[in-house]
């Protein structure tokens, strides 16, 4: 039910980027209650209309809420030696072989308790809330028992009910084969499928099953009885697909109607194609692409000719990509990948959201969440040019300032 009298707040003489293009003027909005109620071109406002409003701000430039839709933020311990190991030469995938890598994590994770996790987790969800982030994803996938994915997927919920934040989950119980099912990799695709999907969709603990599809990940065909088990318990698809190499990951998460595939650095055209097809988005990632020192750069270039929505995220994760500063992460789509400050903002926001299935975000539009970021820059440019931390003015989440300087 509407409140009788919601709190009625107005910004003025923004610079807005309304999560796919700049407003080309400055503009006055209205927040009522939980919902932006009024957007207009500061030359056409009427202060009638928002008679009662208490000004929050002015000027600044007002962004949608950033949202981060690729983490693996929920994780115990550290991986700084491998890093190490990795500036001497050794490659990710060598130390994955040798039982280190998300296996490492794995054993950090399943020793830990709940609030063990809770613990590890909050500074680095605190790091993202305070660069501006209003909705994040968060996978599971260091479990890999039931015991241990459900508990990961609880964290992740709880977190979200700890800060103002949105949280969506996904089950990554395909994320690396544990141990104890060496040389029995389809029994333990049977396990997520018959067990974990069901036990996590019972429990709505998850709205999405993602896989890792590579050499050192899942094959096609066990990520394709993955997707089946998804679909048959109502929950959305997402891939870790072509990070490493193209086996094809992409096209078929797509024919199963994918929201997204991610990384695909290794994507050749006939991915991208099918992505275009099914409306999935390109989650490009490039903290791991940073951090892994990878040259294979994702074909930016076809992702535009189809029309494919471009997302950018964090990849938060111990081994790959450990980083918590979404503004960085815009920088380096840029740096990197060549694209441009709008389509990273666009990656951050509209096209993110997407990602997630959920479309009503990451927009500055009359009826949406009013999930905000006012930031002290004079064009929306500035996000991805500069890196520097300290430049939110106020986040604003579910129409509530959340953090004000
Ligand atoms: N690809 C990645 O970049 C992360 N997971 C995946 O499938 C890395 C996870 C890790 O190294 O812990
Ligand atoms: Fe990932």
């Amino acid at each position: 039910m509407p409140l009788a009298n919601p709190v009625r707040r107005l910004w003025r003489d923004l610079s807005l980027f309304d999560g796919l293009a700049q407003s080309p003027e400055p503009m006055v909005m209205l927040v009522e209650g939980e919902r932006i109620a009024g957007l207009w071109p500061e030359r056409e406002f009427d202060p009638a209309l928002a008679a009662g409003a208490e000004e929050a701000g002015r000027g600044g430039v007002m962004t949608p809420g950033l949202v981060d839709c690729h983490t693996h933020l929920v994780y115990a311990g550290d991986r700084a030696h491998e890093f190490e190991q990795r500036l001497e030469g050794v490659s990710y995938e060598q130390i994955a072989k040798a039982g280190g890598g998300i296996l490492s994590s794995v054993r950090a994770t399943r020793a830990a308790s709940e609030d063990e996790l809770i613990a590890a987790s909050l500074p680095r969800l605190d790091a993202l809330l305070a660069d501006g982030v209003t909705t994040l994803e968060i996978k599971s996938g260091y479990g890999l028992t039931l015991v241990d994915e459900l508990k990961m997927l609880r964290v992740a919920r709880r977190l979200g009910e700890l800060r103002p934040v949105r949280v969506t989950t996904t089950l990554l119980g395909a994320h690396a084969l544990p141990p104890e099912y060496a040389g029995r990799a389809d029994d333990y695709v049977s396990l997520v499928c018959d067990e974990m999907i069901p036990a996590a969709a019972e429990a709505r603990l998850a709205d999405a099953v993602d896989v890792f599809c590579e050499g050192i990940g899942f094959s096609p065909a066990q990520c394709e009885r993955i997707f089946q088990a998804a679909k048959a318990h109502g929950l959305a698809i997402k891939a870790h697909a072509e990070q490493l190499s193209n086996l094809g990951g992409s096209a078929l998460a797509a024919k199963y109607g994918a929201l997204s595939a991610d990384h695909i650095e290794y994507l050749d055209e006939a991915g991208v194609r099918a992505m275009a097809e099914a409306g999935s988005v390109a989650v490009l990632l490039p903290g791991a692409f940073h951090v892994l020192r990878e040259t294979q750069l994702p074909p930016i270039e076809l992702l535009r000719q189809y029309q494919v929505p471009m997302a950018v995220a964090s990849d938060a994760n111990p081994g790959t990509s450990p980083i918590c500063m979404p503004s960085l992460m815009a920088n380096l789509a840029c740096t990197l990948f060549r694209l441009t400050p709008r389509e990273a903002l666009s990656g951050m926001t509209a096209h993110a959201a997407r990602a997630l299935g959920r479309p009503e975000l990451g927009r500055i539009a009359v009826g949406a969440p009013a999930d905000l970021c006012l930031w002290d820059i004079r064009q929306p440019a500035e996000l991805a040019y500069a890196v520097q931390a300290g430049r939110l003015r106020q986040r604003i989440f579910n129409g509530v300032i959340t953090h004000a300087r």
